[in-house]
């Protein structure tokens, strides 16, 4: 996935330039994996650029910090003006908006209170997240050997740096055996979620993805998508899957803010349905570009223009 570079980052409060963006190799972070982030595209909209969720996004990094004891200086009101400006300082349309919290240069040892928690707020230009043709063609992807961390151990609903160490094994073992992404099961047995991705599935007509309480991020796409198909007719249903519905359902689909609507059109070298993207999916797909590229009439008010500025 091709990653532009773009001219300036916030930190702490002020811009500067793309190469100076530096930290101290003692901060915290880097040692104990102290960190919580969010991911949000901002959209090239027929009435210009604006980012999607993006006070929900700020709100669950306010939340992930909670979780772990991090006071932020900042609300997700004002964070969400820093990510506006971060798009408009480097005159970017289309790009990806990354806010991370961390902890920073105070001490070394696992108490994280004596190292001050610092920010950033990057926006730069990326493609597709699964790859060239994978939104209409659909991607191959397998059940991971890895199990996902228990409930009650790294918490899920935290985005935090250190959940991702679990989706690096996950992701590599995937690409090592010629897929592009894992699906990984909870302790419980049931499935999760992918990597970097929500995961929903069309079974005998019905739509399903895992509750919340199934070691999950609860994805801001996910949620679109659950809206848009309800609004839609199709019924919904937050239920564990057992993996063996992955190989006998119609359609998979995978959801994130980096990756959109995914399609899966094979799990484990199985065949998903009819193979590639599924008229579910598609039907989805289409509505939800339709409302980032804002030739469908944003009902819910999803979208923020980075030209808004509060005052
Ligand atoms: N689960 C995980 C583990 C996850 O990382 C994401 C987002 C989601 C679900 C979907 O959440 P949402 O974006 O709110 O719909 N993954 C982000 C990070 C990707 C990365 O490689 O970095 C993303 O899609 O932006």
């Amino acid at each position: 996935m091709p990653f532009t570079k773009s001219d300036k980052i916030w930190m702490n409060g002020e811009f500067v330039p793309w190469d100076e963006a530096k930290v101290h190799v003692l901060v915290h972070a880097l040692h104990y994996g102290s960190s919580v982030f969010e991911g949000m595209r901002c959209y090239d909209t027929v009435n210009g650029p604006a980012i999607l969720r993006l006070r929900d996004h700020m709100k669950r990094l306010v939340n992930s910090a909670k979780i772990y004891r991090m006071e932020l200086n900042y609300t997700a009101d004002e964070l969400s003006e820093v990510a506006k400006e971060a798009v408009r300082i480097n005159n970017l349309d289309e790009c990806y908006v990354r806010p991370l919290a961390y902890r920073g240069l105070g001490d070394v040892g696992v108490n994280p209170r004596p190292c001050p928690v610092e920010m950033m707020i990057a926006a730069w230009g990326w493609g597709a997240y699964l790859g060239k043709g994978a939104v209409e063609q659909g991607v191959d992807v397998m059940v991971s050997s890895w199990t996902r961390f228990a409930p009650n151990t790294l918490p899920a609903m935290s985005k935090s740096g250190a959940n991702y160490m679990n989706g690096q094994l996950v992701k590599m073992e995937a690409i090592d055996n010629g897929f592009v992404e894992g699906i990984i099961i909870n302790t419980a047995g049931h499935v999760s979620e992918g990597s970097g991705e929500n995961l929903f599935i069309v079974l005998n007509g019905r739509l399903m993805t895992p509750p919340i309480s199934a070691s999950i991020l609860p994805g801001l796409t996910r949620d679109c998508v659950m809206k848009l198909a309800k609004d839609k007719g199709y019924e919904v249903v937050e239920q564990d899957i057992p993996r063996e519905a992955l190989y006998t359902c119609e359609e998979v689909f995978l959801t994130g803010s980096a990756a959109e609507i995914t399609p899966v059109r094979s799990v484990d070298r199985v065949q998903v349905g009819e193979g590639g993207r599924g008229p579910i999916t598609k039907d989805l797909q289409e509505h939800y570009a339709g409302i980032t590229s804002g030739r469908i009439e944003d009902t819910y008010g999803w979208l923020e223009y980075v030209s808004q500025v509060a005052v």
